[in-house]
């Protein structure tokens, strides 16, 4: 592996010919970096992308003030894989994390420790769900796995283990402004990651923000009532469906003693269990509080529930799921605007690129959906804003195909300093600079974890901004083809339509010249099944 140390580059102008990209204008020397990351966060869920749902002004100043990517999209859609791209700037199949159960191997080089090793201070708060430590930051308060919402735990670099009372997004922002006011160091660029937990499930907004979206009602997505048909066996398979598969108790807060007393059965063998260690997890002031707008929806359902219709109860659950998750949101919101000010009013606007995205998107009951891991689009895209005055252009908008495999090598050359050659993605600067030619024009998506919650099949595919080839392999062997433009909603495989025969088969090629590319292989996936039933035999 190649690492290039900016001790290396002799003089400024000597660094910018061997550190930047040939395409890339002159950059401002050594930036700060703030990295925020939500877990789960909906591109659907941002109001810079779409208003019909919920408002997040702060999130937004991003777009306005900068770059929003309106077609950014992940490798592997869900948590700990994408964490693991994004700090290695590898595929799944190469940095080894390819599901939430496998430990991320700390031996390999993230972009961070490089970051450090060239004189950037850097900090960690919030989630990382890796199951061990990050490696290369000066500090961390990281969430032991999932974390929780109310009361969280934290595992520090400095403290051990510590507890903290309170809301988790506030704590974390509280965490990350400390760190700000306190212990970076005036003399030396910083990279800091803001990542939070919300909205992750169990979606448990704070006080102030429950008390206002238990009001609300939410539009209904177009395709809440799917019924898959058009589709393969993997979409009418899966295990996340609000009618369902979501918990009574756990997701939709009707408490296990009003289950039992409606003879509501769980969901899942954990869906009374999600609840008292949720909600069971607040003090009894937090409680009351909860209790006092939470309660009367409770009655209300109690009263309800015998004469509801299975329609009748999608509905309710939609309302209910969008409530507490879009509730979780705006305390997300509130932080970036905190986290935002700071920098504004601390001079350190101009020289900080900023960056908002989620480790992957989420569905908010598309297709009767909630969860990600398929590669239909509302779990695949994730979103993307970034501002850098000075360089991004403010209110400006990319449409071209970027991954969350291309952070390490953008931060890198942000950074000025040569990227390892064996990461896999691209970097943005050009695109952020205004550049739109020889940008990739398909992406590679891998998706591994099955069996497992929510039994979403293994799958591979390439897309293009036009189609989307994917192949279901494992228990099945299924292809299925989306044609983007004329079917938004991916509602139709059209694989065995004779019109898309050349389509297929070109996209075939592709796909498998594609893998040759990015170094994945019928080896490696036997492999990875092979590993993935040995562990959950274990
Ligand atoms: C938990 C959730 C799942 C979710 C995974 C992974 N169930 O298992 O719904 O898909 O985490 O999420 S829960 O009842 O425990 O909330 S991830 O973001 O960490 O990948
Ligand atoms: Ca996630």
């Amino acid at each position: 592996m190649r690492v290039q140390f900016i001790p290396l580059c002799i003089s400024f102008l000597a660094m910018w010919s061997s550190c930047q990209s040939p395409k890339t204008k002159d950059l401002p020397s050594k930036p700060n970096i703030v990295f925020i990351m939500s877990d789960d966060h909906a591109y659907q869920a941002i109001s810079a992308y779409d208003q019909g749902l919920t408002s997040t002004p702060n999130i937004d100043r991003i777009a306005q003030e900068g770059m929003l990517f309106s077609n950014a999209c992940v490798t592997n859609s869900i948590c700990a894989p994408s964490r693991a791209v994004i700090l290695t700037g590898k595929h799944s199949h190469l940095n080894g994390k390819i599901d939430n159960h496998f430990p991320f191997d700390t031996n390999q080089i993230t972009f961070p420790q490089i970051l450090n090793d060239n004189g950037y201070q850097t900090a960690m708060f919030g989630k990382l769900h890796f199951g061990n430590n990050p490696k290369g930051f000066d500090q961390f308060k990281i969430l032991p796995g999932q974390g929780h919402y109310y009361n969280p735990d934290f595992i520090t670099k400095h403290e051990g283990k510590i507890n903290v009372e309170g809301y988790v997004t506030d704590i974390i922002t509280d965490m990350t402004l400390d760190w700000l006011k306190e212990e970076r160091e005036e003399d030396k660029p910083f990279m800091l990651m803001y990542l939070h937990k919300a909205p992750h499930r169990e979606w448990l907004p704070a006080e102030r923000h429950y008390k206002e979206f238990m009001q609300k009602t939410f539009a209904e997505p177009e395709t809440l009532f799917d019924d898959y048909e058009n589709r393969g066996t993997a979409a009418k398979t899966a295990e996340m469906n609000l009618l369902t598969h979501m918990n009574w108790a756990g997701d939709s807060k009707i408490p296990p003693e009003v289950m039992d007393a409606l003879a509501i059965k769980e969901n899942s063998n954990w869906d009374k269990n999600a609840y008292t260690h949720t909600v069971g997890r607040q003090t009894d002031a937090q409680r009351e509080a909860w209790d006092k707008i939470y309660d009367p929806m409770i009655e209300e359902f109690k009263k309800n529930y015998p004469n509801m219709s299975d329609k009748e109860l999608m509905q309710w659950r939609y309302q209910r799921y969008m409530q507490d998750y879009l509730g979780s949101i705006a305390a997300i919101d509130d932080g970036v605007g905190r986290v935002m000010d700071y920098l504004d009013e601390n001079g350190l606007a101009e020289n900080t690129i900023v960056v908002y995205t989620s480790d992957q998107g989420f569905y908010l009951g598309e297709h009767g959906w909630f969860d990600k891991r398929f590669i239909y689009n509302e779990s695949f895209k994730t979103p993307l804003m970034m501002r850098w005055p000075g360089v991004i252009a403010a209110g400006t908008k990319n449409s071209q195909m970027v991954q969350n495999l291309d952070f390490a090598q953008t931060l890198l050359e942000v950074a000025g300093i040569d990227a390892p050659t064996d990461m896999q993605g691209e970097s943005l600067v050009p695109l952020m600079q205004g550049q739109t030619e020889d940008f990739r024009d398909a992406v590679y998506y891998h998706y591994y974890e099955y069996p497992s919650v929510h039994m979403v099949k293994r799958h591979y595919a390439i897309v293009t901004e036009e189609y989307k080839l994917v192949h279901f392999y494992y228990d099945v062997d299924e292809w299925e083809l989306y044609d983007r433009k004329n079917d938004k909603h991916e509602m139709n495989n059209v694989i065995a339509d004779p019109a898309y025969a050349e389509t297929v088969s070109r996209l075939k090629k592709e796909l498998d010249a594609m893998r040759i590319k990015y170094k994945d292989s019928p080896e490696l996936d036997k492999k990875y099944v092979d590993l993935y039933l040995e562990k959950i035999k274990r």
